[in-house]
């Protein structure tokens, strides 16, 4: 066994670091080092934590790691920033806003930030969760700024989906963009301690219902299918098969420190979302969906590589060539590559 895959497995944080860099990096021995922990991963319960700026996401993710080491459960948390270069005091921040888990062995935090594509981002989210997963954190968060499709592909990584939302930051329903919303499996409205909050939820909860006839399209008995709900959310409330994402509200903030923060009701909720997965056949389709994803990505990019690796230099000048003189179609080109 590669010996950066065994000290993961056995526990080793410094391997673990060091794994992560080359992941960070796509380095030729991350390609190795994955291959080797694959068979260690699929245990930790992965929660993907997005939202705008400012809405409170590391301090909520401070909060839920504070909540599962307090019962004994270890965490594993990842920033990812797409907005942000290395040294942005995002992420300086973020490291203030987590100090109370430092110097917790149960407990390990990294941030990541922009390098190359968005696309390439999202790979690298998705293997750096698998390298925490094989060192045996029981959960791992996955912090990631609201900004487009970006956070859509990384949080395909997650079990659980958290969006979040602070009052107070514009106009509230503007502030969240549709696609979003369909990702979310909890809403949660950090900062109710704030003025608004309760606008906020309101709002929340019209747009949850106006996408009511598209959000209940849901694995029922095993099958999809569009569900009606005439009767509205009361009604398929109860239904086991169904589910249907809860507003929620936290103050994340420990400088605040209200008594009845909402955390555990959060993490009451993660928990519920996770029993739901493991008992309908939504965790299994999610699970076989997302590998076959992946399988689509590593396949274009392996054939991609591939064939541009079997043609000579000049070979490939030659029919760009071709192309830009009219005597070859770009359609033509790319079969002949693929035949070369
Ligand atoms: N009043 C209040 N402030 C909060 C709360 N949660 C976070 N904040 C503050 O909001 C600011 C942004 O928080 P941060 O966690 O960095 O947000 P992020 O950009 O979404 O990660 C910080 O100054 C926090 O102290 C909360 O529940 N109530
Ligand atoms: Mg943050």
């Amino acid at each position: 066994m590669n010996p950066l895959a065994e000290g993961i497995v056995g526990g080793s944080r410094r391997a673990l670091a060091r794994a992560l860099t080359h992941i960070e990096n796509q380095s030729p021995e991350s390609e190795s080092l994955l291959s080797e922990l694959y068979p260690h991963t699929g245990r930790a319960w992965v929660v993907g934590v997005t939202g705008a700026p400012g809405t409170g996401k590391s301090s909520l993710v401070n909060a839920m790691a504070l909540a599962y080491r307090r019962a004994g459960k270890t965490v594993a948390i990842v920033a990812v920033d797409p907005t942000s270069p290395f040294t942005g005091g995002a992420i300086l921040g973020d490291r203030i806003r987590m100090r109370d888990l430092s110097g917790d062995p149960g407990v390990f935090i990294r941030s990541m930030a922009t390098r190359g594509s968005l696309g390439g981002l999202a790979r690298t989210t998705r293997d750096a969760v698998r390298a925490l997963d094989a060192a045996g954190f029981d959960y791992v968060l996955v912090e990631t700024v609201g900004a487009g499709q970006s956070e859509v592909e990384i949080v395909r990584t997650a079990h659980t989906t958290i969006v979040v939302e602070a009052p107070g930051l514009g106009d509230d329903v503007q502030a969240i963009k549709a696609g979003i919303l369909e990702i979310a499996d909890i809403l949660v409205v950090n900062k109710a301690d704030r003025p608004g909050a309760d606008n906020t939820v309101r709002a929340l909860r019209a747009m949850l219902e106006l996408g009511h006839p598209t959000r209940v399209t849901a694995m029922h008995h095993g099958r999809v299918m569009q569900i009606e709900t005439p009767g509205g959310p009361e009604v398929v409330e109860h239904d086991p098969y169904l589910w249907l994402p809860k507003v929620l509200r936290t103050v994340a903030s420990r400088e605040v420190g209200a008594e009845n923060d909402g955390i555990a009701a959060l993490i009451d909720e993660i928990a519920r979302h996770r029993t739901f997965l493991s008992r309908s056949e939504q965790g299994a389709s999610q699970a076989r969906e997302r590998i076959q994803i992946e399988l689509y990505d590593r396949l274009k990019q392996a054939v991609f590589e591939r064939a541009l690796a079997a043609l000579p230099p000049a070979h490939f000048d030659a029919i760009v060539e071709a192309v830009v003189a009219r005597t070859l179609d770009p359609q033509q080109a790319v079969l002949q590559i693929l035949d070369a």
